[in-house]
């Protein structure tokens, strides 16, 4: 096997573990066979950043569980993973010197239960864990918005226009918000994205920047340009949900589109990448359908052929290929909170984003694709995922 880099090859044996059988071949020998097809694959992604975003702020979970997450996302030859270490209901990540964020804004979750964090080791472990499979972790700490656990924690940090910071198990959005006009708060903030930055060797920091309803707007645009200068100075590369764009942001940031491409049209036309992550196409968190279990539905239900049939490359119309930096499918736990429940919404459909950030677009066929998509019951088994059996596909269990 020839590569450019190691990512590369890392990548091909990817696709020559999917080349090999679910069952070995023990007719000729004494020993069994595990034959697969000869041939040449010439092969290159289409997309630099292929991501699924894990929320681990809604409901936490363990490193074991996101390493499993990984794993999986490493055989489908995603090469990142967003973390959404904070919001409302939770704040996941150990900050040392503001070690309450975690104590306090660490210890609940959607629904009540016990919450979790991970020490600065743990992150750390994860970050390896991804590397090692040529997987970058790009961390969000998600504001003004969504930062109810923050200033639970630390009440200066709290905007008095916003609802009272309390402990919130419930999933409303839109009521919390940092004081963007403390400077209190951004020297806090130069100490969280410092000490995050520090453990993150991935060119990302994600500020959020999502639904921030009770900040005024030129407050809001304020606290965008000043974090987007610490995130600067801490040597990363910002993301923000698309909302970022309507503050003056250096093109070198990234704009992640969910749910307005005016947005993204904006911030391309003054040079931002985009990530094409539309709620109503990729959405993990969306509901298959009206009588499957777990997820949301407020921007529609995506069935697996609804998530495959669509295309990044021209779903914003007038965003040209070279301004999208690739695709990303967030998994928002608001209605999961272990292993089984984050497969059953990400699996199949994980599957089919892999494709559509990997393949051009000439090879994009859902009749073509549902077939290998039944193929790999034997994968997802063996390595014990869940995924949830959609009528749509004739599944091949062995
Ligand atoms: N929108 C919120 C998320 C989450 C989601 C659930 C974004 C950027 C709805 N913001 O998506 O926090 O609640 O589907």
């Amino acid at each position: 096997m020839n590569a450019k880099t190691a990512a590369g090859a890392f990548r091909g044996v990817q696709t020559l573990r999917q080349l090999i059988p679910g069952k070995s071949n023990d007719t000729l020998t004494d020993h069994p066979l595990w034959v697969i097809p000869s041939g040449k694959i010439m092969d290159a992604p289409k997309y630099g950043y292929r991501s699924s975003m894990l929320d681990v702020a809604r409901h936490f979970f363990t490193v074991e569980e996101v390493k499993k997450y990984i794993d999986a996302l490493a055989y489908y030859k995603f090469n990142t993973l967003h973390l959404h270490l904070s919001d409302d209901q939770g704040w996941r990540i150990e900050i040392k010197s503001w070690p309450k964020l975690t104590e306090v804004g660490g210890a609940s979750e959607v629904g009540g239960g016990e919450g979790g964090f991970y020490t600065q080791e743990q992150y750390k472990d994860l970050v390896a864990y991804a590397a090692d499979r040529h997987i970058t972790i790009v961390p969000e700490i998600d504001m003004p918005g969504h930062t109810n656990s923050a200033s639970l924690s630390y009440p200066f940090l709290h905007y008095a226009g916003a609802e009272t910071p309390r402990v919130r198990t419930d999933m409303k959005v839109g009521y919390s918000s940092f004081d963007a006009k403390k400077d209190t708060v951004y020297s806090f903030l130069d100490d969280v994205i410092g000490e995050i930055a520090a453990m993150t060797p991935g060119p990302y920091f994600h500020i959020g920047g999502d639904e921030s309803h009770v900040t005024k707007k030129s407050d809001y645009i304020l606290f965008v340009e000043k974090v987007g200068k610490l995130v600067q100075k801490h040597n990363k590369r910002m993301i923000g949900w698309d909302e970022i764009a309507q503050a003056d942001i250096d093109p070198n940031s990234v704009i992640q589109l969910w749910n307005n491409v005016e947005n993204a049209i904006k911030a391309s036309e003054s040079g931002s990448k985009i990530i094409i992550s539309p709620a109503k196409k990729a959405y993990l968190d969306m509901k298959y359908d009206s009588i499957s279990e777990y997820g949301l539905h407020w921007a529609g239900y995506i069935p697996v052929d609804v998530g495959y049939k669509w295309d990044p490359e021209t779903y914003v119309e007038g965003l040209a290929k070279e301004n999208i930096l690739g695709i990303e499918a967030p998994l928002w736990s608001e209605t999961i909170s272990n292993s089984t429940e984050l497969e059953y919404l990400a699996f199949p459909r994980i599957i089919g984003y892999a494709e559509l950030g990997w393949s051009q677009s000439e090879y994009l066929d859902w009749d073509d694709y549902k077939e290998r998509l039944a193929a790999q019951v034997p994968y997802l088994e063996a390595m014990q995922i869940n995924y949830y059996p959609t009528k749509l596909v004739d599944w091949k269990k062995e």
